[in-house]
């Protein structure tokens, strides 16, 4: 499991999310025995240096940074993360291929998420340390295939660790994706929804009245899905994805309504990533709750599978 590698207490890891995951934040979840994992989306070199620095100070445990490669200040920021020497580098929204053997020679390790089985042996060949295989039920920005289908297929087609992302969000979640193959999981829309997430109200109480069906992907024509709650925002976005051929302005328009669900609270025109198992998620507890209830139900529903497949053969 992925907790002896990192020498973390449990095999969990945390998304990279962009102006969510601050050092703060990553330190908490550090601290409550996961891989706080800081979200450098929406900063740049300098201010990546400082919320490691911060980090630091806030924890002794190893955490990780997350560089988003659709980030324009992308080279600097590597160069800020291996001179600072984290424990882990995640990537995201791209193929960081061209990074990997500054990053390992930094010390850290690195572990890209990809969304298909091709980008995971490409990675493998790279020389990368584990792979975040990540379905498209997850918040932000995804690929095609699910959780369900995409890890057993990455697990046979590489010999690295590989971590599950997407649609996890409690011990049932958790052993299916160690069923599959998965050496643990990253998570991401019910670490929203905890008591040191410093997101606005108004974006966790959405994600907790949310239903199965209430996520929609914007960004589909530009190649660039995110995967979002549904709101006047989404259906304005999708309308404009019709006429406007403008990648760029459309990208920017969906960061900064990011910033706008984040820090304003705004669920009409904010941007309010989150994945396809917000309504699994009814109620907002701390990270440590999280995590131990994720852990003690994985052994419950275990002791579930045995006497049901026992009840089979
Ligand atoms: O990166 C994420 N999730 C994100 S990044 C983000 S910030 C953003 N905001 C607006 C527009 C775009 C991004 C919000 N959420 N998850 C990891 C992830 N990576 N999911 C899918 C991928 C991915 C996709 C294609 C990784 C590699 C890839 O490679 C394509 C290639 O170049 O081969």
């Amino acid at each position: 499991m992925i907790n002896k590698m990192l020498n973390i207490k449990y095999p969990i890891l945390q998304g990279g999310m962009a102006n969510i995951a601050t050092a703060k934040f990553a330190a908490a979840v550090s601290n409550a025995g996961g891989l706080g994992v800081i979200g450098t989306g929406a900063m740049n070199s300098e201010q990546t240096r400082e919320a490691i620095r911060e980090c630091k100070r806030l924890t002794d445990k190893p955490f990780g940074v997350n560089v988003m490669l659709m980030n324009p200040f992308k080279d600097e920021i590597i160069k800020v993360v291996c001179e600072e020497k984290v424990a882990v580098v995640t990537t995201g929204a791209g193929n960081p291929s061209k990074y990997v053997e500054a990053i390992k020679a930094s010390g850290a390790k690195i572990f890209p998420v990809v969304p298909t089985v091709a980008l995971a042996r490409r990675m493998e060949n790279y020389g990368v340390d584990a792979v975040i295989a990540e379905g498209t039920e997850a918040g932000g920005h995804v690929g095609d295939i699910t959780t369900m289908a995409l890890i057993p297929q990455v697990v046979d087609a590489i010999n690295i660790p590989v971590i599950a992302a997407g649609g996890i969000a409690d011990g049932r979640g958790f052993n299916a994706a160690i069923s599959l193959g998965a050496s643990g999981v990253s998570l991401g829309t019910v670490l929203l929804v905890s008591k040191e997430c410093e997101i606005h109200e108004n974006y966790k109480n959405a994600i907790i009245r949310a239903k199965d069906t209430d996520t929609v992907i914007t960004g589909r024509s530009m190649n660039s899905p995110v995967r979002i709650l549904r709101n006047k925002m989404s259906r304005q976005y999708i309308e404009l994805e019709k006429s406007v051929e403008n990648r760029d302005e459309l990208e920017k328009l969906t960061l900064g309504a990011l910033r706008r669900a984040v820090f304003e609270g705004d669920v009409d025109y904010g941007s309010l990533m989150a994945g396809q198992i917000s309504g699994l998620v009814s109620e907002e507890k701390t990270l440590e709750e999280i995590f131990e209830e994720m852990m003690a139900d994985s052994k419950k529903q275990l002791k579930i599978l045995e006497s049901k497949i026992g009840g089979i053969v």
